[in-house]
């Protein structure tokens, strides 16, 4: 572990009593340093006589900072260093953003916990220059910086008069791109980053559904653990929470069921009422111009049939032997119903050429 650099940042306080130590493993850029801490603050409200530690990590996706995610290809891009730690017991568990996880995990790691969703939503961040104009009163040929082929496709449908161009690096460098030279006139960033990293008064729009759906499991943190490891699984699994979970595994069940990674425009959009799960999910082509979507819905009464056994019950690299079985089930069923109906609409083909399109590029 040369990259990694380690610091002690919340120990042991009061009890006297001789906790154990866990350790949290982390990318280094700034939004993944505040992901964890909040979770490790959580963590420590709810064990306060654990030891946390946190091990900061560089990860390929770090490094590669020249080139639009979508041709990097795999999602393990920032997870992969993480998971090698956990794998030798360097870490004991790697918070992540959720979007960032593929739909299946390596085998040997689960998703032990996902957090209460932040707004899932994409938001517009203008240019200064531009302050008090939308997408739709930005001047025409206006361009928009995003690497998303996902933001990308829904805006230009939605949005013909604008263009959009490629935008990479984290928030920070992102952030001083637009200001700091004139070659967009406003961003698209999800609006829980901006959220986290402090920057809420810079959202000058927020996108609805009609406008632009969210990519899956956006919003929600992830933690990620070594799936046999059950001291560690029960001691993480307080921190689910249930109608995130339900929504991520609909949406995480849709995308491994279209074969969808992050180089695809797959979009969605999920919402809990009562006891139904609603889950809107849509594939569309690169330019935008076809786009297939639909919505269906399932009843995922949270009655009390948990499960006790961990790995097997594993819904799309998710673990939550703490909410309801049935219930995840039909979260799960959701997602792939819906896929099935879009491929038998053609959202194989919609699929295929933008894969092809974007190689190519
Ligand atoms: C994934 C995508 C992006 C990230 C693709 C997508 C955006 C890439 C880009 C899968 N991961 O959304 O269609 O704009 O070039 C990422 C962000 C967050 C997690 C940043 C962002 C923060 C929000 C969250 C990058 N991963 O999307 O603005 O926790 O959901």
């Amino acid at each position: 572990m040369t990259e990694s650099e380690k610091n002690i940042s919340i120990s042991q306080e009061g009890s006297g009593k001789v906790g154990r130590v866990i350790r949290m493993g982390t990318r280094k850029s700034q939004l993944a340093r505040i992901q964890t801490d909040s979770v490790a603050f959580t963590l420590k409200e709810i064990y306060p006589d654990v030891h946390l530690e946190i091990v900061a990590m560089s990860t390929i996706g770090d490094k590669i900072l020249d080139t639009a995610l979508s041709k990097i290809g795999e999602k393990s891009l920032f997870t992969k260093e993480l998971e090698n730690a956990l794998e030798k017991n360097e870490v004991d568990i790697v918070v992540h953003s959720l979007k960032d996880l593929p739909t299946s995990l390596p085998p040997g790691f689960t998703i032990g916990a996902i957090l209460q969703r932040e707004n899932p939503h994409d938001a517009v961040v203008l240019h200064p220059k531009n302050a008090g104009l939308t997408l739709d009163s930005l001047p025409e040929k206006s361009v928009i910086g995003t690497s998303s082929l996902r933001r990308a496709a829904q805006l230009k449908r939605r949005f013909p008069q604008l263009e959009f161009e490629n935008i990479r690096g984290n928030l920070n460098t992102r952030l001083k791109k637009l200001d700091e030279k004139e070659d967009y006139a406003a961003i698209i960033l999800a609006a829980a980053g901006l959220k986290r990293m402090g920057w809420e008064s810079r959202i000058s729009q927020i996108l609805g559904p009609e406008d632009c759906m969210y990519a899956v499991g956006q919003g929600a943190l992830a933690v990620e653990v070594r799936a046999q490891d059950k001291d560690i699984l029960e001691m993480v699994s307080v921190l689910h929470h249930p109608d995130t979970v339900l929504r991520c595994i609909s949406e995480r069940a849709f995308l491994k069921q279209l074969e969808g990674g992050c180089s695809v425009p797959v979009a969605v959009h999920t919402e809990v009422k009562g006891s139904m799960l609603y889950l809107t999910g849509a594939v569309c082509s690169l330019d935008g111009a076809d786009c297939l979507k639909d919505t269906m819905k399932i009843s995922v009464e949270l009655d009390n049939k948990v499960n006790e056994s961990a790995q097997e019950f594993a819904h799309v690299g998710v673990t939550a032997t703490n909410v309801s079985s049935n219930a995840l089930e039909a979260a799960e069923k959701l997602g792939v119903d819906l896929a099935n109906v879009l491929l038998d609409k053609g959202a194989k083909d919609i699929l295929a050429t933008a894969r092809k399109l974007n190689d190519a590029r």
